[in-house]
C-alpha cells in the first residue's frame, strides 16, 4: 500500500481535491489514517448489508472507489441471485476497481460502472451503501439524489449513509474537529499535511449535520433514518423503505 504524502511539500496554492491517479496510487492508505473507524466500518456494513440483502434484487455500492464495500458486500452477503452494481465518477478509481475486484476471486457478481451516481437508474434495490460518497454530491441535487434511491429501493430495504458531519453547538464541532485532526496526527499526517488538506477540501467536502440528514431520509419516505456509527465528526445512518 503507497503511503499517501500528497500534501506534506508546501504549495503556493493548494488545488481543489480531485480523485485522480495521485490520488488512486494512495487511496487505501490515506481513508484508512484520515477516517476514523473506517476499517471497522467495512465488516459491519457488510453485515447490515446481509441481513437487508433480498434474493435477486441488486445492492449498489455507490462512490465506490477501489471496491472496499463491494468486497466486504461480495463476502457477507449469502442471499441467491443478488448482483452488486458499483459506481464511481472517476475513470483513475474505476480502472484500479476493477483490478482489484477481478483478483478477488469467485463471489457475487459486479457491475462496475463509471457514471455520476446523481445521472444512473437505481432498481430492484435492496441495499444502497453511500460510504462517504455524499458528502461530495453539490448540495442543491442531494434531495433529488436521496428521492431517487428510496424510489428504487425495495419494500424494506436498507440505505447505508456514512459521512462527515457538523455538530451544534460550535463547541462541540470545535472539539469533534480537533479530535479527528489529533487522529491525523496520530497517523502520521503534519501539521502542514492536515491544513493543506483542509484547503483542497474546502468547497468540494460539504458538510451537514445528522438531523439535516435525517430529515430529508425522512422527506424522501424512509420509515426511520437513525444513527448506528459515530468516531468523532464521521458518522454511519441507516434509513429503511
Ligand atoms: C470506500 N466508498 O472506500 N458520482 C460518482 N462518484 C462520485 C461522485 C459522483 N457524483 N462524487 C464523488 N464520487 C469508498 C470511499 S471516497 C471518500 C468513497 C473519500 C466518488 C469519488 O470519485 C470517490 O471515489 C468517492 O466518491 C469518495 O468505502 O475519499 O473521503
Amino acid at each position: 500500500m503507497s503511503h499517501d504524502s500528497l500534501y506534506a511539500i508546501p504549495k503556493n496554492k493548494v488545488p481543489p481535491f480531485e480523485f485522480d491517479e495521485a490520488v488512486v496510487a494512495v487511496f487505501p492508505d490515506m481513508i484508512e489514517r484520515s477516517v476514523p473507524g473506517y476499517a471497522l466500518l467495512l465488516p459491519l456494513i457488510g453485515q447490515i448489508a446481509s441481513r437487508y440483502a433480498q434474493p435477486h434484487s441488486r445492492c449498489y455500492d455507490l462512490g465506490c472507489s477501489l471496491g472496499a464495500v463491494t468486497l466486504a458486500l461480495r463476502q457477507q452477503i449469502q442471499q441467491d441471485g443478488v448482483r452488486i452494481t458499483a459506481v464511481d465518477n472517476s475513470a483513475a478509481m474505476i480502472e484500479t476497481c476493477e483490478e482489484i475486484i477481478g483478483r478477488s476471486g469467485p463471489g457475487l457478481p459486479v457491475d462496475l460502472v463509471e457514471a455520476d451516481i446523481c445521472q444512473i437508474a437505481i432498481t430492484n434495490a435492496s441495499v444502497v451503501v453511500l460510504n462517504f460518497t455524499f458528502q461530495f454530491v453539490p448540495p442543491t441535487q442531494r434531495d433529488a439524489l436521496i428521492q431517487r434511491i428510496f424510489d428504487g429501493l425495495l419494500p424494506g430495504g436498507a440505505l447505508i449513509l456514512s459521512e462527515k458531519v457538523l455538530f451544534a453547538p460550535a463547541e462541540l464541532d470545535d472539539l469533534l474537529v480537533t479530535l479527528h485532526h489529533d487522529f491525523k496526527r496520530a497517523n502520521g499526517y503534519s501539521d502542514l499535511e492536515i491544513s493543506q488538506k483542509r484547503t483542497a477540501l474546502e468547497n468540494v467536502l460539504i458538510s451537514e449535520t445528522v438531523p439535516q440528514h435525517q430529515a430529508r431520509l425522512l422527506r424522501a419516505g424512509f420509515a426511520s433514518a437513525d444513527l448506528w456509527f459515530q468516531a468523532f465528526n464521521f458518522v454511519s445512518l441507516l434509513a429503511i423503505k
